[in-house]
């Protein structure tokens, strides 16, 4: 992608999501419509489509050769990733949106014929911006962020997973995801997949595992965790099909086949 079109589409993308971001900010306690998905964990509110009906509208005003993947039903029915394609999940974390008022996020992720151009990674309430132009580095807000650490071990990383990959599950063995959390320095959980992957490409956390995100989830964070060295695979080592679900783990690099070969593999059903 040509400089001059990446570096205008980073900042009207950057423009839009602190927008969107305002908007949220300020009806945070204005009561909520909450709808259910697939099941009864799968939430949706008025804010998750109202926050994506803006960015569709501004795309398609702005840029109407351009395509956008998206969560809540906006987006175009695609079947490949040809162009430029923005990647949009509203609001990472709505169970958190809904439970916390905190601790989710605005992710956009702008392709070009399925390659990551574009990363940004919003934390509203805590009102933090990561984003990374692929070849020119990953940021927090406008402070640059270091490569990943060269030399981890197991022992000394600490792995963003969901609870539910150590009860029975249809993609590993859970004695073996136990095993794994038994192995490294420490777990967490945050509930957003956005945040987790700006957590590691911070390096704050040193992997996640996730068993099932789609690919708004994941779009603007495999730009950012690629510029500072880390890989992101799906839990078996392919590379993330960007038109499906996928399983994943992103990652430092010096643990990911690791984690990889000697638990999930093993545990793989
Ligand atoms: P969401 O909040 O945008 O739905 C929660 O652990 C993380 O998994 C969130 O990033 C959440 O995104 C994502 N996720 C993906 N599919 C989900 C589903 N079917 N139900 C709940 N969370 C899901
Ligand atoms: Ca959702
Ligand atoms: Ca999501
Ligand atoms: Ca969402």
């Amino acid at each position: 992608m040509d400089a001059d079109l990446r570096s205008n589409l980073f900042q009207q993308a950057k423009d839009w999501v602190m927008e969107a971001g305002a908007n949220i900010k300020a009806k945070i306690d204005d009561p909520l419509t909450i709808n259910t998905k697939s099941n009864a964990k799968d939430l949706v509110t008025h804010m998750d489509q109202e926050t994506e009906r803006f960015f569709q509208t501004k795309i398609k005003k702005k840029y109407p050769d351009h395509f956008l993947l998206s969560e809540e039903g906006y987006g175009d029915n695609l079947s490949n990733l040809d162009g430029i394609v923005w990647i949009i999940d509203p609001i990472d974390g709505t169970m958190n949106f809904v439970q916390q008022k905190r601790n989710f996020a605005i992710s956009v992720g702008i392709y070009l014929d399925g390659i990551g151009e574009i990363g940004i990674i919003y934390n509203v309430m805590d009102d933090v911006l990561y984003h990374a132009i692929r070849g020119e580095g990953a940021f927090k807000d406008d402070v640059r962020l270091p490569k990943l650490k060269e030399s981890l071990t197991l022992e000394e990383s600490m792995i963003g997973l969901n609870h539910n990959w150590l009860c029975r599950n249809r993609l590993v063995k859970e004695d073996t995801m136990q095993q794994l959390v038994r192995k490294v320095r420490g777990t967490r959980t945050y509930g957003s997949a956005a945040l987790e992957f700006a957590y590691v490409a911070e390096g704050i956390m040193d992997g996640y595992l996730t068993m099932g995100l789609a690919p708004w989830d994941v779009a603007a964070g495999i730009v950012i965790v690629n510029e500072v060295g880390g890989v992101t695979t799906t839990i078996d080592g392919q590379s993330v099909n960007m038109l499906t679900t996928n399983p994943i783990i992103t990652c430092n690099s010096e643990i990911h086949s690791q984690v990889i070969v000697e638990y999930i593999k093993k545990g793989r059903k």
